[in-house]
């Protein structure tokens, strides 16, 4: 009777695809309850394609930087930050910053590079902006996707500045758009028990606002698998779905699996998401966000093979070659750091799909059409 009662729900949800009407908040518990991957897969492919979405699967030629590990929030997901006393605390300089950043251009042609840190209180915001002055004067083709929306509130409290002017002076200095970090889950009994002192949602929303208000696209993330309800994750999705209605300033939306190594959730037992729960992410992630046009899979999260078959349950997106990772990695990501285009490629087409390389603003820098060599 459950299951019939299911298929009666999912039937519903289908014809709602088939007519482009709007997924509510209960269609979204009953995907997210389902256990019948196949169909949600079928179902999320079948949105994306009626919205307008190609055989192109997306990557950009990017580079990972992270200017700081010290931070002062002591968010129970991570392994990445650490204390200044700590051992391998680093902060690197504007100077250092560059330095790395061109060595690395000798070896690969990256259009973007993408940088976050830790909240680190024994900075100024001077900091921030000379990083990306620096940068940009060092490479000036190269987009600069810096800085969640954590980190920005972090720079008002460190200048009292507002979050507005904050983001114009590293818009002046050359920053290009904001990654999605910082999200977590929105609801409020989450946040207390995973990143208590972190700030409240509202400043996401807040952040990410004002950054579309100012041109700055970005880019909008949930780290789902540890505490939160199949409720919680679906709030958090049709809060972002109407953010979007408002600004409509979201490139793309990435949802992140928990890894539970190096932090206190191990210790309780946590362990990684089942790759059922990944691919059922991306899916129902496709159909609630009717409005976000690019769902990524991120292959450092899921591995290449899960990311191929994520191709099929909604996603169009793998993310790009990272070269360096270390928030993922600190936490028992056991994937490689770094792929080269010619894998990416390799991994889509095998999927079945087209590969174009992008740039930061899904503009097309290189496709490879015709059949799998
Ligand atoms: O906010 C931290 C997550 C985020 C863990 O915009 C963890 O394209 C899983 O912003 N297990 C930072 N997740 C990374 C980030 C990001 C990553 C990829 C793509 C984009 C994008 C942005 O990483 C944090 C937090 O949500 N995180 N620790 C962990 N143990």
């Amino acid at each position: 009777m459950a299951v019939a009662t299911g298929q009666r729900a999912l039937d519903a949800i289908w014809e709602k695809v088939e007519l482009n009407e709007r997924l509510d908040f209960e269609d979204g518990l009953v995907l997210m309850e389902s256990d019948d991957l196949l169909q949600l897969g079928e179902l999320a492919d079948e949105a994306r394609r009626r919205r307008g979405g190609t055989d192109e699967v997306y990557f950009v030629q990017n580079l990972y930087l992270n200017q700081t590990n010290v931070c002062r929030v002591k968010c129970k997901f991570c392994a990445f930050a650490v204390t200044q006393k700590q051992g391998d605390a680093y902060t690197y300089t504007p100077a250092e910053m560059v330095e790395d950043a061109v060595a690395q251009r000798e070896l690969s042609r990256f259009t973007e590079i993408h940088m976050v840190g830790g909240e680190n209180p024994h900075v100024d915001f001077e900091y921030y902006v000379d990083i990306i002055r620096s940068l940009h004067e060092a490479l000036p083709d190269v987009h600069l996707k810096c800085f969640t929306a954590s980190e920005i509130h972090h720079m008002t409290k460190l200048s009292g500045l507002s979050h507005e002017e904050v983001l114009v002076q590293l818009k002046e200095a050359g920053l290009g758009s904001l990654p999605g970090g910082g999200a977590e889950v929105f609801a409020d009994r989450v946040r207390r028990l995973i990143a208590p002192g972190k700030e409240h949602p509202d400043f996401w929303f807040h952040t990410h606002r004002t950054a579309h208000g100012l041109g700055i696209p970005t880019h909008c993330t949930m780290l789902y698998g540890h505490v939160e309800t199949y409720e919680e994750r679906v709030d958090h999705l049709l809060r972002l779905r109407e953010q979007q209605d408002e600004t409509g300033g979201f490139l793309a939306f990435i949802p992140l699996a928990f890894h539970p190594e190096n932090t206190v959730f191990e210790r309780r037992g946590w362990t990684f998401t089942p790759g059922s729960d990944d691919l059922k992410m991306i899916a129902v992630s496709r159909l609630l966000l009717d409005n976000i046009a690019n769902v990524k899979a991120y292959w450092i999260m899921m591995g290449l093979p899960l990311a191929q078959v994520a191709l099929h349950f909604g996603a169009n997106d793998v993310q790009g070659t990272v070269v360096r990772e270390q928030i993922f990695h600190a936490a028992g990501a056991v994937t490689e750091t770094e792929q080269k285009i010619d894998e990416l490629v390799r991994v889509v087409r095998a999927a079945g799909r087209i590969p174009v390389q992008r740039d930061t603003l899904y503009n097309e820098v290189q496709r490879w059409n015709g059949a799998v060599a």
